[in-house]
């Protein structure tokens, strides 16, 4: 098991965790530095000697440097696919992870902190100012490149996506002004405000739709191969109960962002006692709520969810081949 110290609002830290999330890694992480302290304690300091977050664990041996550890869980994990194919593309990749490091985080460290962390009265206005005219033209530079290479390292996501893309989020989320077209944000429905321009690709609504699509996929086929048809038809039920919960609870014309909170606790005590089916079900539940909040983006994976569910609904001692008439889905959410 991973082990991940560091708290989750610190940008270094949601770096690891957002690579784990694309590798599909399980891990424990507990709150340190911050608020929580803890980090100088001759325990921590004896894992991380500089007293930052993160720190991973791996088998007993500590790592620390965020981008060595992305780095690292990409490389000894390289089934996923997250290592671009070539040595060029892995050097740029690398040197976008570097170049954050260097240019990006010193320019947008001083205006989050004096945003983010600094109450109003003991902001530093001019500070603010350099901060967000130092970001805007470092991102500038990120921008232009995004507008010629689908992602950092070329056409296909990959580790170098990750430390980018996370002080672009930061940037986005920043209630400032914003001067270059490609850098502000736009509304992109009732719920959602998404960045124009180029980095849209790094965690836009279309990789959000492409990865709940893999998740539903890899979910659905590995139950399929690891369940019986008995098992499968418990869980299409209980998806089915779930949705219909929430269409119930939520007025026709207004679809709420976030999974209910209801739902959410289903998942961790499914977790908790380890009950695959109601882990398998919670789990697709939330990705199909999820995937309809992105509207026509996200139906071809409430589409694939509906299918696999009228399939595992069926009579479980039916031929696989025979379907259930898919207009008698009572459930259906799947934005049309
Ligand atoms: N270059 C290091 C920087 C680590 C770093 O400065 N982390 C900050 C949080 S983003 C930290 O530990 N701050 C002290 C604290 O959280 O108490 C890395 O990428 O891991």
């Amino acid at each position: 098991m991973l082990n991940i110290l560091g708290r989750r609002n610190s940008s270094n830290v949601q770096k690891v965790l957002w690579a784990c999330d694309e590798l599909h890694l399980s891990y424990e992480r507990e709150d340190i530095g911050g608020s929580f302290g803890r980090n100088h304690s001759a325990k921590y300091l004896a894992m991380n000697p500089n007293g930052t977050v993160p720190t991973l664990i791996d088998n007993g041996r500590a790592l620390w440097e965020s981008n060595a550890i992305v780095r690292y869980l990409c490389e000894s994990r390289e089934a996923h696919g997250l290592l671009p194919q070539d040595v060029w593309s892995i050097a740029l990749a690398q040197q976008w992870m570097d170049w954050q490091q260097t240019i990006l985080a010193p320019a947008i460290r001083p205006l989050f902190w004096n945003l983010i962390r600094t109450s109003p009265q003991n902001q530093d206005l001019e500070a603010i100012s350099a901060g967000r005219n130092n970001t805007e033209a470092a991102l500038r530079i990120l921008d232009d490149h995004l507008s010629r290479h689908r992602y950092v390292a070329g056409e296909h996501f990959s580790f170098g996506d990750i430390p980018v893309g996370v002080m672009a989020y930061r940037w986005f989320n920043l209630d400032i002004q914003r001067a270059a077209p490609g850098l502000r944000r736009q509304r992109h429905d009732d719920h959602h405000l998404e960045p124009t321009g180029a980095m849209f690709n790094l965690f836009g609504n279309e990789r959000k739709a492409k990865r709940l699509n893999k998740d539903a996929l890899t979910i659905i086929r590995s139950d399929e191969v690891a369940y019986l048809p008995v098992h499968l038809k418990a869980c299409a039920t209980m998806v089915g109960e779930y949705l219909a919960t929430f269409l119930l609870a939520t007025p026709k014309t207004k679809t709420s962002p976030g999974s209910p909170i209801w739902l959410k606790e289903r998942h961790r005590d499914a977790r908790r006692r380890r009950d695959q089916i109601q882990l398998t079900a919670a789990t697709l539940s939330i990705i199909y709520l999820r995937a309809r909040e992105l509207g026509q983006l996200g139906a071809p994976v409430c589409e694939i969810i509906d299918n696999a569910m009228e399939r595992w609904a069926g009579d479980p001692d039916a031929s696989p081949e025979v379907l259930p008439d898919p207009t008698q889905a009572s459930y259906s959410l799947a934005p049309k």
